[in-house]
């Protein structure tokens, strides 16, 4: 099928990510894109004659989008694993110079082609189950070289596959052991530099960080904003997981996209995150991992309208996770997360944590990014354990 053809999906359940679900609706889809969408017997005379294809009832939802994930990476972390079995924490790991830094040290010594070539077992992964976006960060490189590495493999990823990918420069996730307790030198001499180059290739799609106290303090995280702001990128921050910091504050006075995990925001965060527009970006499969017990401020996000967007955090070592559809799972049983909240988490509110406005809901003029899955309600994508139930995925129209 040619992306120009146009062609009716019909008999579906949709649910579009705007309104009440429609059955039995139909989608039109034309150059790629969504031309219109509605009851079966409200389509309009122009498209009577256009090829159908009926899905049976199936329900068809906008193509899952994964806003965060450190996909790119070498090696992976089971032996630590079994130490945090054995009593040790993360932070721990981290601070004895294992945890991010041992995958530093794989990736380093992996070549551009090694890591793709890992990677995309992971993200073959996360397309069976709908995904049609992936957001995919550095941050296991600490040096220019290999934070350019990275984000080219991410970059390459999407010449592989039909998926589109948004890469975020993230210079900023842990200070190497060549910068060792000298973390205002590593930003002033790496992640600024870095984050220059990496502009200037092309590469990066938005700036991230990690505020914590085994990582960088807000003030430290600052100065990289501030970069970016000036070359015209988009924010975004890992703040609040193990530790209250303030980056979530410090983010939102900075215009940021988003503030990833949040378990120890406060209603303070909150409102500042509602005033600036954030989107609030739970990671559930990293709660899970770690054990965590302090959940996000969930209520207080519901009460301040913040979006909430779910995503896997797929990395090797706080969430070794390619499953968005347990992600969902997740966030309804750690989180207690309605299914619309879950679904809309994967879909529309996962579009606004990237900027994109050309996904992630069902409507004319956006991208016919559709998944089409083997169930009869929403409800039941979230509520089975490793189960996938995907029957086709659309990707700009095309089935694949
Ligand atoms: N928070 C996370 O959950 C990941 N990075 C971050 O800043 C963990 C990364 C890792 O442990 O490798
Ligand atoms: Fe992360």
């Amino acid at each position: 099928m040619s992306a120009a053809e146009t062609h009716i999906l019909t008999q579906a359940r949709i649910w579009t990510g705007l309104g009440p679900d429609l059955s039995p609706g139909a989608i039109v889809i034309e150059g790629g894109e969504i031309a219109w969408v509605g009851h079966v017997s409200e389509l309009p005379d122009r498209w009577i004659e256009a090829p159908r294809q009926g899905v049976s009832g199936r329900l068809i939802t906008p193509a899952l989008i994964d806003c965060h994930t450190h996909l790119v990476h070498a090696g992976h972390r089971a032996r630590e694993f079994e130490m945090r079995l054995k009593g040790a924490s993360y932070a721990d790991i981290a601070r004895a110079g294992g945890g991010i830094l041992s995958t530093v040290a794989a990736t380093r010594a992996a070549s551009e082609d090694e890591l793709v070539e890992a990677a995309l077992p992971r993200l073959d992964a996360l397309l069976a189950e709908g995904v049609g976006v992936v957001e995919i960060k550095s941050g296991y490189g600490l040096d220019i070289e290999t934070e350019l590495k990275m984000l080219r493999a991410a970059g390459r990823l999407q010449t592989l596959r039909p998926v589109r990918v948004r890469t975020s420069f993230l210079g900023a996730h842990a200070i190497p052991p060549e910068y060792k307790y000298n973390s205002a030198a590593y930003i002033k001499e790496m992640v600024i530099p870095a984050l220059r180059a990496a502009h200037e290739e092309g590469l990066v799609d938005a700036v991230d960080g990690f505020v914590e106290s085994i990582a960088f303090s807000a003030n430290e995280m600052e100065e990289v904003f501030n970069l970016a702001l000036t070359l015209g990128l988009p924010a975004k921050i890992h703040a609040e997981q193990l530790s209250w910091q303030g980056g979530t504050a410090m983010a939102a006075r900075h215009g940021a996209m988003s503030a990833d995990h949040l378990e120890y925001a406060d209603e303070n965060d909150v409102k500042a995150m509602a005033e600036a527009g954030m989107t609030a970006v739970l990671l559930p499969g990293a709660f899970y991992f770690l054990r965590e017990t302090k959940l996000p401020p969930i209520k207080a996000l519901r009460e301040f309208g913040v979006p909430i967007a779910l995503a896997t955090d797929c990395n090797p070592g706080s969430s070794p996770l390619t499953s968005l559809l347990l992600a969902m799972n997740m966030s309804c049983t750690l989180f207690q997360l309605t299914v619309e909240e879950a679904l809309r988490g994967v879909t529309i509110n996962a579009a606004k944590a990237l900027n994109l406005s050309d996904c992630g809901v069902i409507a004319p003029g956006y991208r016919a990014d559709l998944a089409v899955w083997d169930v009869e309600s929403p409800a039941e994508l979230c509520y089975r354990v490793g189960f996938n139930p995907l029957h086709q995925r659309y990707f700009g129209g095309r089935p694949c």
